[in-house]
This record gives structure tokens, C-alpha cells and sequence, in this order.
């Protein structure tokens, strides 16, 4: 009888930190709830994490120790909670490893610290007295038998399970993919939040230490021979002190520029840019992102390396040296900035961005978003363009801006008041969705040139746009085919589906034109920097400056495939690049090789240096503006 009295005393401290954790998660973290599923994953994880945790308590042996446990695991798990909140309530973010022991970020907390603790903050620490006090009282504990310790874990493993589980449902490869902290927090709860954190950190931490800079000749010579031009490009210098306006259009591909969708023109102002002679167009230009999505295209594109093979690296190895853009274009006193209506640790950007020397980075808490100008992820693009033309018009000149637009994102919700065209008929809503968001971004973008001009800050600007990866995944091939009119979507034509637009925008120029040259995100930097007029001959890039003949000639994508001037390597298949003919493969010397396998070789190493440089934190070890 007695025992049974006591049996649920970490059951009354798992139901008391539950409800304090959920309230806190609820009311006092601002955590995003967009359906009801989020809503229920939010209230139930709070109580299975502390099921799970007091629940190990029934595994000591001497009764005392148990309530020692209960005690303390409720005193500390409290002051986790606690010192998220804290930091929270500065950074509008949760802890992470890194951060512990990133001592600016800690300086500045420090000098607020008191304005950051509220006086009822003392209540987060009643049920502590609570425990405390029950656990004083129940005197010798409970002695639970081998049934009693099977069932308590059992249970913590299916209620565990059960929570994983809904949030893989929730948020597709949750984990491989490292999304946002908010995202980890609101669908496994802070604790496992900061386990999985841990466990990230220290396989980083352990690659990191490994190495030694050692590396780096060999990488740098392989970039000398292979791939840096010795000659600069004719266009060199051509936009000098000019500021560069870089526009990260969502989702966009290239197969709407120039087409159109129940006999309507989807994209009327990129299209127009195509033909128009201040702009280059390259038509075959790829997007050589993985996991990491617009996050993986940010990091190719300001660095000319690789994204890697799982995970975003904004988020795995954030806290790296780089010497990315921003960084170089300092050379010319650039100062650099990048506008996106989005929470800032969205994709980890807030710590990367500092690695990357972004100047300012105005996230959402910069702009005005009500529910009448949002839809689907946030501020619609018109408003958003409209409301940084203030900000941009005081950043100091020249600048580099990055602008992420967001509407055309997945699932492309739009109001029938935004919608100029009709959505597209199949069985795919994401395919039919996506022609009237793709129109939306495109008028944005044109209101966005208009406004840089009434700004005065058209004529001394380039402005470049880039589409940050594809739209339409492989799910919609059957409704892609028929938009296409095709029979089947096969592995060449989804490899061509890949490219997204980019274009160069440089006003009172007269010789731009349609480029055919195979192009990619990895290109971007040595061609911008190189139109800035600075030289990057001490850099480490593995892309070339698209105005150059001198070129390595194919575009490698992460999971090893490539497009290259002749050729297509997709799925263990050679195909012709302009026909999209197979090529029968030639036997030599009883190796089996194709006319794909020497740049497959090529890729292969350079993808495995990108990493090398990546994982191995190996910038640390250069000084590039010694070399300059
Ligand atoms: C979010 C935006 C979209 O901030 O960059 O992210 P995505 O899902 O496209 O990677
Ligand atoms: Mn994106």
C-alpha cells in the first residue's frame, strides 16, 4: 500500500515540469503553430520528454538516490529550460553549442542580463520547491521490481517513438535535413533539441580537430591546374564601384521563362529581360543544391564550394571560417547587407552570416508583417520589396545586397486578389499552384526595378537574379511530363530541369545577350567579384568567371552527377547534352568507361576537397589577405 502511494512520484514530477515546459514553450517562446498537428506535437512532447527523463529514475537501486535524482534532474532541467528563455528573450533563438562558447554573443547578454530576468519568473521554480519538498517527504522511496522498471521504459520508448515519429510526419527528414532550431524545438522538445545539437557539434568538432592545414597544398594546386584562369576576362572591372543587387528568387526554374500556361505568358518581365541589351541571360545555368535548399544556394553562391551531401552546411559548420563575398568585396570597401522577411536563425543564417561578413542582415523583425500582407511563408514579395527600399536607400554605397524573396515557395498559396493568371490543370496542385506564384514573384520583381529607380538606385546598380533551386521535385513528374507534353519525365530531362534563371542585369550597358555557355551557382562569385574589378587569384573556388573562354566546362552537381558542354551524367548514364541521346558505353583495356567517366573523375575530386576544406575548417589555416 505504501508502495503504491509512492509508485508515482516521478510521475507527479514528469505531469509538473510537463505543464511549466508546455506553458513556457507556448507563452513565452514565440514558436510559430501553423496546423493542428503542430499544435498537439507541442503539448504532448513536453510530457513524454519528462516521462522519459524521470522516468530512469526507477532504475536505482538505493531509494534514496531515485528521489536525489528526481530532485535534481527537476532543478536542472529547469534552469535549461530557464537559461533558453533568457537567452531567448535577447536573441529571439535557443542555445546551441557553439553559442556557449561564442564570448560576444555572452558579452552581450551579460550587459542586459538584468533586463532580460522578470520578476515572476520565480514561478518557474515552484514545482522545483514542489518535488523538492515531496521527495523530502516520502522519506525511504520505492523499491521497484524488475516488472515495475521493464514497463516504465517500455512506455518511454513508445511514447518516444510515438513523438519522433509524428514530427518526421510533420517535418519530413527533420533531422538529416537540420532545419531551423525552432523547427527541432516545436517537434522534439528542447532537451532532445540540445541533445541532438550536441551530438552534431561534436562529430564537427571531431572532423575539425583532425586536421591541420596540411591539406591545402595539394587543393590549392589542383584549383591552379584545373580550374583558376591565368588571363582576366574582357568584362573585368566593367561594374566597378557599382553596388550589386542580388535578388534569390524562390523555387524558380527556367522552364517558365519564355513559355506559357493555358495560352498565357508566365513570367512577361523576366522574359523581357532576356531579349533586353543590358542583360545577360544564361539559359543553361544549373542549381547545385542539396538538402539545404535556399540555404545551400546562399552557400555556393558567396563561396564557390560545394553544399554537402546530408544537411545544410549553413547549419552544420556555421561557425567556420569562410572567405566568401561579402568578405572579398571588402577589398573595394563594399559594405554588405542581405534583406529576408524570415526568423533569423531560419537555416542557422544570424551565426553564418557573420562568418560570411554580412555587414547587416535585416530579418523579419524589420519589416511590418501583418496577416493581410502575408501568405503562405511570410510577407508577400511586393511588400517586402516595398518595405526595404528605406533600408536600402541609407546602407552605405557600394554595397552588395541580397534580397530572398518567399512567396514562391512550396505550396504556393496565393489570395485570388494577388493571382494574375489561372492555375495550371493536372493532377499535381503543387504544378498547377506554382504558374500564378511564379507570375506574382515576377511582377514583384518588376515593381522592384521600378522602385530602384524612382529611388535613385537603379542607374549605379547590377542587378542580379538567380533562381535558388527547383520548385517541382520529381513527386509531380507524371503532371510535369504533361505540361511539358512529353511521355515520361526520364533522367536526362530531370537533370535539365534543374537549371534555374540567372540573369545580369548592368543598366547602360548595350552588349548583353542570351548565353548558352553551361553555367552554375558555384560560378557565381569569381564572375561577380571579377566584374567588381577584384582580382581573386589568392582565392580557393572551385567555379569559373562565366565571361571567360577559359573555362573547366562542366557544372558538378552534389550527388556526383555533372552537365558538361557535350555531355549529360545522371543516374550511372552518358548522355548527349544537346540530343539527350544514351551513349553506348566503350570497353578499354577491360575498364569500363564512357565519354562522362574523365569528368566524373574531375568531380569526384572536387567535391571530395570542397569537403575537405569544409570539414576540416581548413580556411583558418590561410591568410588570404596576406597573400593580396
Ligand atoms: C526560408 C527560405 C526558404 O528562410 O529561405 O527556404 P527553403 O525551404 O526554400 O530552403
Ligand atoms: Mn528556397
Amino acid at each position: 500500500m505504501n508502495r503504491l502511494a509512492k509508485m508515482p512520484l516521478f510521475v507527479t514530477a514528469s505531469i509538473l515540469f510537463g505543464l511549466k515546459t508546455y506553458i513556457i514553450y507556448r507563452f513565452m517562446f514565440n514558436i510559430g503553430l501553423d496546423n493542428t498537428m503542430q499544435e498537439f506535437i507541442l503539448f504532448v512532447n513536453p510530457f513524454i520528454a519528462a516521462f522519459v527523463f524521470f522516468g530512469l529514475s526507477v532504475w536505482f537501486k538505493k531509494t534514496s538516490r531515485q528521489l536525489k535524482f528526481i530532485r535534481y534532474a527537476m532543478l536542472i532541467g529547469t534552469l535549461v529550460i530557464y537559461f533558453n528563455l533568457v537567452f531567448y528573450r535577447s536573441f529571439t533563438d535557443f542555445i546551441t553549442v557553439p553559442q556557449l562558447f561564442q564570448t560576444s554573443n555572452a558579452a552581450d547578454l551579460g550587459s542586459s542580463i538584468l533586463s532580460l530576468i522578470k520578476v515572476y519568473d520565480i514561478l518557474f521554480f515552484v514545482d522545483v520547491v514542489i518535488v523538492w519538498y515531496l521527495t523530502k517527504r516520502a522519506g525511504a522511496g520505492v523499491q521497484y521490481n524488475r516488472r515495475g522498471k521493464m514497463f516504465a521504459l517500455c512506455l518511454s520508448l513508445v511514447l518516444l517513438t510515438g513523438n519522433f515519429f509524428l514530427a518526421e510526419l510533420e517535418r519530413p527528414q527533420l533531422f538529416s535535413r537540420a532545419f531551423d532550431r525552432e523547427y527541432l524545438v516545436k517537434n522534439i522538445g528542447i532537451f532532445y533539441y540540445h541533445i541532438y545539437d550536441a551530438v552534431v557539434h561534436s562529430k564537427v568538432k571531431s572532423q575539425r580537430v583532425l586536421a591541420d592545414g596540411n591539406e591545402l597544398p595539394e587543393i590549392k594546386e589542383y584549383i591552379q591546374e584545373n580550374i583558376r584562369s591565368s588571363k582576366q576576362s574582357e568584362l573585368f572591372g566593367l561594374a566597378e564601384d557599382r553596388n550589386i543587387i542580388f535578388i534569390s528568387a524562390e523555387s524558380l526554374q527556367s522552364f517558365v521563362i519564355n513559355n506559357t500556361v493555358n495560352g498565357e505568358t508566365i513570367t512577361p518581365f523576366l522574359n523581357s529581360l532576356t531579349e533586353d541589351k543590358s542583360t545577360f541571360y544564361f539559359e543553361n545555368f544549373y542549381h547545385q543544391t542539396q538538402q539545404g535548399k535556399t540555404s545551400d544556394s546562399e552557400f555556393v553562391t558567396e563561396n564557390s564550394l560545394y553544399p554537402s551531401s546530408r544537411g545544410a552546411v549553413f547549419f552544420t559548420h556555421g561557425g567556420n571560417e569562410y572567405h566568401a563575398m561579402p568578405e572579398m568585396l571588402e577589398r573595394k570597401d563594399y559594405f554588405s547587407a542581405v534583406f529576408h522577411a524570415n526568423n533569423k536563425s531560419f537555416w542557422n543564417r544570424d551565426q553564418i552570416y557573420e562568418q560570411l561578413h554580412v555587414d547587416n542582415f535585416f530579418d523579419k523583425e524589420f519589416y511590418e508583417v501583418t496577416e493581410d500582407n502575408s501568405i503562405g511563408w511570410g510577407l508577400k514579395d511586393k511588400d517586402y520589396f516595398a518595405q526595404s527600399i528605406p533600408y536600402l536607400k541609407e546602407l552605405p554605397q557600394p554595397f552588395y545586397s541580397k534580397f530572398i524573396t518567399l512567396t514562391n515557395h512550396f505550396p504556393f498559396e496565393l489570395g485570388e486578389e494577388d493571382r494574375s493568371i489561372e492555375p495550371y490543370n493536372s493532377n499535381s496542385n503543387t504544378l498547377n499552384n506554382y504558374f500564378p506564384t511564379v507570375r506574382y514573384m515576377d511582377e514583384a520583381i518588376e515593381e522592384f526595378f521600378e522602385l530602384l529607380k524612382e529611388n535613385n538606385l537603379y542607374e549605379n546598380s547590377i542587378i542580379v537574379i538567380m533562381g535558388d533551386h527547383d520548385g517541382i521535385s520529381a513527386n509531380h513528374n507524371r503532371a510535369m511530363s504533361m505540361y511539358l507534353d512529353k511521355d515520361e519525365i526520364t533522367p536526362y530531362d530531370h537533370i535539365q530541369l534543374q537549371r534555374v534563371p540567372f540573369f545580369i542585369h548592368i543598366p547602360g550597358y548595350e552588349e548583353g545577350q542570351v548565353m548558352d555557355t553551361v553555367a552554375g551557382q558555384i560560378d557565381i562569385k569569381p564572375t561577380l567579384l571579377h566584374l567588381a574589378g577584384i582580382d581573386t587569384s589568392d582565392d580557393m573556388y572551385f567555379g569559373n568567371d562565366l565571361f571567360h573562354d577559359d573555362r573547366k566546362g562542366y557544372i558538378g552537381l552534389r550527388n556526383g552527377d555533372f552537365i558538361s558542354e557535350d555531355y549529360v551524367s545522371t543516374s550511372g548514364i552518358c548522355y548527349d547534352r544537346e540530343t539527350g541521346e544514351e551513349l553506348t558505353q566503350q570497353s578499354e583495356e577491360s575498364e569500363v568507361i564512357t565519354p562522362c567517366t574523365e569528368v566524373e573523375e574531375l568531380v569526384e575530386k572536387e567535391l571530395q576537397y570542397s569537403d575537405a576544406i569544409i570539414y576540416g575548417d581548413l580556411f583558418r589555416f590561410e591568410d588570404f589577405d596576406s597573400n593580396n
